[in-house]
């Protein structure tokens, strides 16, 4: 199949999510195409069956506001028509699905049906697609795809409560390639991070305010007056000065390392002991699957779907949002004793194996399939 992908190209779950899906999909023989302003962050162009093409839109002095939609829109309907395109995928409703949307009729008009499948990502729908400014484009273009997606039965059950929304949401979660963690590490270089008796605390996001990094810091100042830690913060955005100023105000600038966006997560994850995550919003929650993945067991808040990949009391805890007393008393009973952590450690990689990659990309293959089954019988109506 010849497939179209949108995504938004940057260090954020959705952008990880299509690119990892992309680059399966290639594998497993189809051809893919990625649409986007940038290069995506995860996406090495030397591969078999992969292409990238970025959409630019001019500065114009009359616009205040550069018009992108228009711009992927027209790039959608030149792509498709180039290498004759089976499908369209399109990641994060806004403004993809909208622009998708727009393609699609663009191609009907010169008797092309392509068929469109959105997966909702979280911030599209619980935090900026509600909003009554993008509400109603919002509604419209998730009604318009042929099908829809979400990554948790948090984010359907939201978008179904949030939205007047007349289509079947399938669920197909977030999902991690096993293989590739085995593969790629031998040498965790944890002494550059930590001395040998201290635990390693990592938290990775995009730093913004839904990920509440005050309370990453408050549960980490808790957890070292105890026992001697580090914490290793990665990823960047508005919240991040704010934590550095509350880090030295609590007297602990030292113990915490800010690393910025990096492309090494695998390497810093190698060497964690535990995972924080105490969003107030998380539709699936990427972060903590990689991390589980890795063996390192995850404090979390029980936002969104947190609670369908983090399972309490097995490959970590969840507890109520804010409540930063409990995510240290749990944090602590991980690390205290190294049976305990190396007890975790395992539990939380048998239950990250659930979503392997193996299993999930089949499920997008089987919407790819009904969806192009559909628009051929309309073709031939
Ligand atoms: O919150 C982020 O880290 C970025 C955001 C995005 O849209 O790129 O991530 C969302 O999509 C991820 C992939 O499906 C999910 O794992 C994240 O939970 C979700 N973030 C939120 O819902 C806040």
């Amino acid at each position: 199949m010849k497939i179209a992908i949108v995504c938004y190209p940057t260090f954020g779950g959705s952008g990880v999510v299509a690119t990892e899906l992309g680059i399966a999909l290639a594998k497993r023989g189809h051809e893919v195409h990625f649409i986007t302003y940038r290069q995506p962050v995860r996406l090495d162009l030397l591969m078999e069956r992969v292409f990238f093409h970025e959409v630019n839109v001019p500065d114009y002095p009359l616009f205040h506001y550069q018009p992108y939609e228009l711009a992927l829109s027209s790039k959608l309907v030149n792509i498709i028509k180039a290498y004759h395109i089976d499908l369209l995928h399109v990641h994060y409703a806004i403004p993809h699905a909208y622009a998708g949307y727009m393609a699609k009729k663009m191609l009907q008009q010169e008797g092309m049906n392509i068929p469109m499948v959105t997966t909702l990502h979280g911030t599209d729908i619980t935090l900026v697609g509600n909003h009554p400014f993008y509400k109603p484009a919002v509604t419209f273009s998730i009604n318009k795809s042929d099908y829809v997606t979400s990554v948790s039965k948090s984010l359907k059950e939201d978008t179904l409560r949030l939205f007047t929304i007349k289509r079947d949401i399938n669920v197909i979660p977030n999902f991690i390639e096993q293989g590739n963690i085995k593969e790629g590490f031998t040498d965790c270089q944890r002494d550059l991070m930590a001395q040998p008796h201290e635990r390693i605390i990592t938290h990775i996001s995009n730093m913004r305010a839904v990920k509440c990094i005050p309370d990453v810091i408050k549960v980490f100042a808790k957890i070292q007056e105890e026992i001697p830690a580090k914490l290793i913060m990665v990823g960047e955005g508005p919240e991040r000065e704010p934590g550095e100023n509350l880090c030295d105000e609590l007297g602990i600038g030292k113990k915490v390392v800010w690393l910025g966006n990096s492309n090494e997560i695998d390497k810093i994850l190698c060497f964690s002991d535990l995972f924080l995550l105490p969003s107030r919003a998380e539709s699936f929650g990427l972060a903590a699957l990689e991390a589980m993945a890795h063996g390192v067991p995850v404090v979390s808040s029980n936002a969104g779907g947190l609670s369908e990949v983090n399972v309490n009391g097995i490959s970590g805890y969840l507890s109520d949002i804010g409540d930063v007393d409990t995510m240290a008393t749990n944090a602590l009973s991980i690390l205290t004793e190294d049976s305990t952590l190396q007890r975790f450690k395992e539990q939380a990689r048998a239950e990250a194996k659930k979503f392997d990659i193996d299993y999930i990309v089949p499920m997008y293959e089987e919407i790819y399939e009904k969806a192009l089954g559909k628009s051929q019988k309309k073709a031939r109506a």
